[in-house]
């Protein structure tokens, strides 16, 4: 489901719309499952990646709620956010010289994925390493420069790029 509502729908013959919505009934098709499985999915998924909602036509739709590649073309609609003085971002500790040198680019994604804690952030890192570094992001000094976020509807705080001044490594 994450391949096809944020990387590749054309892999299944679907278009997102330009908020990334797919109707259902066209993404249980293209997967070949029952509502049931889809419902399963949705609700078991620890970082409630998708979100369903039902339309002004009464179609219900289903999209990812954050994580979408560059090549989509999705606007989610998301509001700016004021984001906590301080947020946090995991990855492999093979990245940390390059990220205090460039800065956190957003990669294939729309975003540079954020979290606001710790825990989830090393959980972040840990999909690509188990040599993990958690990097704090001034994002009170960001706000103050005119950078803008956007929290997604799970919890994932979004912005464009993080300047190298802006990360330090975190220490426990
Ligand atoms: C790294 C998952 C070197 C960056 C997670 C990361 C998240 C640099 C990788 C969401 C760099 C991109 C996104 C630089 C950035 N030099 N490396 N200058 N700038 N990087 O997967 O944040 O489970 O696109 O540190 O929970 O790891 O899919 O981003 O390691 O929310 O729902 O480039 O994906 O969500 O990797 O993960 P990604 P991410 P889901």
């Amino acid at each position: 489901m994450a391949m096809l509502l944020r990387h590749r729908p054309e892999a299944a013959g679907l278009t997102l719309d330009a908020h990334g919505w797919v109707p259902v009934p066209e993404l249980l098709t293209a997967l070949g499952i029952t509502r049931a499985e889809l419902d399963a999915v949705v609700a078991g998924n620890d970082k409630a990646r998708f979100a369903v909602t039902t339309g002004p036509d009464g179609v219900e739709r289903i999209r990812a709620s954050q994580g979408h590649s560059r090549r989509v073309e999705v606007d989610l609609g998301l509001l700016p956010a004021d984001p906590p003085a301080a947020l946090f971002h995991g990855t492999p500790r093979r990245n940390l010289a390059s990220i205090l040198r460039d800065g956190l680019r957003p990669g294939s994604r729309h975003h540079v994925h954020l979290s606001p804690d710790v825990r989830t952030a090393t959980a972040v890192g840990r999909r690509r390493s188990a040599e993990v570094v958690v990097l704090v992001i001034d994002t009170a000094a960001m706000v103050a420069a005119g950078c803008v976020f956007h929290r997604s509807a799970n919890g994932v705080w979004l912005t464009s790029f993080v300047p190298p001044s802006d990360v330090r490594e975190h220490s426990e």
